[in-house]
């Protein structure tokens, strides 16, 4: 398997996490995003969307993070980062549609404008952070009231490729300022994120000159 990302972006992080989470062997080949590597021919003929990542396995072409999240699960076998009890991979599986469907979407407007811009000399829109805000207040409530009570989000003993793909979008939360204050049980639920190894190994931060 070879995994075709820019470590600095987030669903690259996210891919990158997950495989370490499952101990995956992998080779890897560098897309610089910022100088638009993922726009030239040789990505498109892997990635016709131009978005990374991508991972190549044989003949197989696949996109999607979440989609490669469970193709190398399955491919490898990691049973604990993604079950094969049919509930709890249902319920694996609907919070990966979820991330990125609504997840994802609402906290990259943090991002955009609290990580991006700045990288970029420009302003954050206030407007934009206030129109966003009661959307992401209601989503970070449904993970909230998911996270009582347990340390996981689908209840296993330890983290599934959902736990790490829903982090993700909000893997610079710090640096997002995303509103968390309300949702104790996500914060802490985060904390054990980034307690993990494979977390911390793919840290973004220095990569982009955070702190
Ligand atoms: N839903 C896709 C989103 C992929 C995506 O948007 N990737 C970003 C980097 S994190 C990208 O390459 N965007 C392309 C662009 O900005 O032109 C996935 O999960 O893989």
């Amino acid at each position: 398997m070879k995994i075709h990302y820019d470590p600095r972006t987030v669903n690259c992080r996210k891919v990158l996490a997950g495989m370490k989470l499952m101990g995956a062997d992998f080779e890897s080949e560098n897309i610089d995003y910022f100088t638009q590597g993922h726009k030239a021919p040789a990505f498109l003929a892997i990635n016709p969307n131009g978005a990374l990542p991508a991972l190549t396995d044989g003949e197989l072409k696949l996109w999607e993070s979440n989609a490669i999240l469970q193709y190398v699960a399955d491919k490898t076998g990691a049973d604990a980062a993604y079950p094969g009890d049919l509930a709890v991979r249902a319920d694996v599986n609907r919070w990966l549609l979820w991330e990125a469907s609504a997840w994802f979407p609402a906290c990259y407007v943090y991002l955009v404008e609290n990580v991006v811009k700045p990288i970029l000399g420009a302003e954050p829109d206030a407007a934009v952070l206030e129109a966003q805000a009661p959307t992401f207040q209601a989503l970070a409530e449904i993970l909230d009231a998911r996270l009582a009570g347990q340390d996981w989000l689908c209840g296993t003993p330890g983290p599934t490729i959902a736990d790490i793909a829903m982090a993700s979008p909000m893997h610079l939360h710090r640096h997002q300022k995303l509103p968390l204050a309300a949702h104790a049980n996500l914060r802490a639920w985060m904390d054990r994120i980034e307690a993990l190894e494979c977390w911390r190994e793919t840290d973004v931060a220095p990569l982009l000159g955070l702190d």
